[in-house]
Order: C-alpha cells, then structure tokens, then sequence
C-alpha cells in the first residue's frame, strides 16, 4: 500500500462549524465510501466536543481533496426506534440494483447493534430499520444477491479486549431476504492468536475480481501490553460460494507507522473503512490493473488514503500460511 503524500487528507480542521455544538471538533475518521460517476463520496464519522457522534458527507472529484458539506446526514426515521442509540457510527454504503444501501453501528444499552439506511440522491437518507437482534459491528452488504439471498459479513461482538470496548474473533457470512432480518450462514475466519489478528471484523464491502470476492478486514493485536494495535489484511472468498475462503494475507498490508497513525486519540489505529476500484470490465469484474483507493481513519482522529491496486491485494490474499487458528 502506498500512502498518499497529502496524508491525513482529511482532519479535524475540515469540518466546518455547523452550530455552536458541532464546531471546532475533536476528530473525523472511518469513512464509509462511494464512488458515484466521477465523484467519490465519503460518509464521515465526525466527534464533537461532547463527544457526540455525526455523519458529514464529503465531495471530492480527485479521490483526495474533499470538500466537506456543512450539513449533518440525518437518517429520517431513526427517531421512530423505541430506544435512541448513543452513537451511530462507522458507515459503509453499498450500492446495490442502483440504491445505495448504508450499513452502519449503533451503540445502544445493550451493546452495538446494525442499522440499514438508504438514499437515492446523496441528501436523503431514509433509516430501513434495525438490522441485528444481537451485539454485533462492521456489517458490510455484498453488491449483489448470491444465490437469490442478499448477504452480508458481520462480526458478532463476543469478546472484550484487555480495558476495551466489545470485540470479537470471528466474521461470519450471514444471509437475508429483506436487508433487515439476518440469519448467520458460516464462519469465515478466525482470529489468529499470537499474530496481527487476534481480533477481526469487515472493513469495506467486498469487491467482486475474477479471482473471488476481494475483501480488506481490520485485525487486532492485543497481546503489545496495553496498546491494541489496528492493521488491515485481506481476505479473498469463492465467487458463487462465498463461505469458502480462498485465501488471507498472512502478513497485514497496512499498520501503523506513520505519526498521525501512532499518536491520537485511539493510538496505534489504522482501521479500513472505504475501498473504490477505479476500473470495472464490461462484464462487473474489478480489473487486476486496477487503482484501488483504501479510507482509513487513523489513530481515531483524521483519516488517511492508501493506494494499491487489484492484483497486488489477490496476491497479498494468497499468501495464507500462518499456523492454523485456534
Ligand atoms: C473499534 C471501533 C472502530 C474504532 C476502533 C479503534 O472497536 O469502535 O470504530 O476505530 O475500535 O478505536
């Protein structure tokens, strides 16, 4: 991966003063992405002062320098649910027979759960409803139905990192017919204890290549005292068959090494978010040439832009050979 040299591209000194809450900020990171024609759409994950939680939309035609628009992305509707989640974050749009659905967190009383919401347009969101019934992140929606079922990888929370927030060791494929209810279908890996992904979950939703369905996950060190270090791998899945995994990096591809990655307000954090390819085939396949543009929030406070492309990450996901997890 190759970072860009006007990394952080994006920071806490983009976000314009929206009210007198939502001014002079603390952090942006973890931008969901899209790309749209010629303009590339990020969904960030703003923090004010409260540490309170909003979704800004930013606007680029170059894939790096964003203009951030001075509004918040309200999803209508989210006001029905019974109980207000404290934080929506982590937003990862999918398109999907042309309407973009966004999968995003929610951290509620009883843990995080999944929210689906769509747009047409980029300016109304409409919120489709609950999309978990357990504590669970990083949903992230295939662009296509496989199989006649909608799909999807999810990472049910069933672990805690050493003084940290619920995580988990497992990202599972699950299946729906609605977007809404989901049922698991297979584990698809493991956490691999001892090395850089002790604990794992998607990044951006998979890509499809003639090789497989492509797909950059964070993984999570958590055996360095007390700093969990965040990296990003790849995972490659059988085309028709998803629940099959062809193969994983067995070394990360990205880590923290830069300042802004190791000092913030989360150290140590390079956390995947966004992934644009920027040329298809005729027939919807990523070409192997391909430029492939990653977001990524960095130390939880600016987010940063690597480059790479197709076929280097199908060759990173080849490398599989780590002793066998746990
Ligand atoms: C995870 C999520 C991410 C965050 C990461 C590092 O649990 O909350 O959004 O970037 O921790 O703090």
């Amino acid at each position: 991966m190759n970072r860009h040299s006007r990394n952080p591209i994006l920071t806490r000194k983009h976000i314009p003063e929206i009210t007198p809450l939502l001014s002079d900020v603390t952090s942006v990171f973890n931008p969901g992405a899209i790309k749209d024609g010629t303009s590339y759409r990020l969904i960030l994950r703003v923090q004010d002062r409260s540490r309170e939680t909003y979704f800004l939309p930013a606007t680029s035609f170059d894939g790096w320098s964003f203009e951030v628009e001075p509004h918040i992305i309200e999803f209508e509707g989210l006001e029905k649910l019974p109980v207000r989640p404290y934080h929506c974050y982590d937003a990862r749009p999918t398109r999907i027979d042309g309407i973009v659905y966004v999968m995003f967190a929610m951290d509620m009383d009883d843990g995080c759960q999944l929210g689906l919401a769509r747009t047409k347009d980029y300016k109304h969101y409409e919120f489709m409803g609950l999309a978990s019934n357990e504590d669970i992140r990083n949903g992230v929606l295939f662009p296509e139905k496989i199989g006649g079922r909608y799909l999807r990888m999810d990472r049910p929370n069933k672990a805690r990192h050493a003084g940290g927030p619920t995580s988990g060791s497992t990202i599972w494929l699950s299946d729906s017919d609605d977007l809404l209810t989901w049922k698991p279908a297979a584990p698809l890996i493991h956490g691999r204890f001892h090395y850089w992904d002790e604990f794992i979950g998607s990044g951006p939703p998979p890509v499809k290549t003639r090789q497989g369905w492509l797909h950059i996950y964070h993984g999570v060190a958590g055996h360095f005292g007390s700093a969990a270090v965040y990296q990003a791998g790849v995972l490659l899945l059988d085309l028709k068959d998803p629940s099959r995994v062809l193969g994983r990096s067995r070394r990360n591809i990205l880590e923290p090494r830069e300042i802004y990655e190791l000092t913030g307000q989360v150290p140590n954090v390079v956390f995947p978010s966004g992934m644009i390819v920027e040329d298809y085939d005729a027939a919807g396949f990523a070409r192997p040439d391909s430029e492939v543009k990653i977001y990524y929030g960095a130390a939880d406070t600016c987010i940063g832009l690597a480059t790479t492309t197709i076929a280097d990450l199908v060759r990173a996901a080849g490398e599989d050979a780590i002793p066998q997890a746990r």
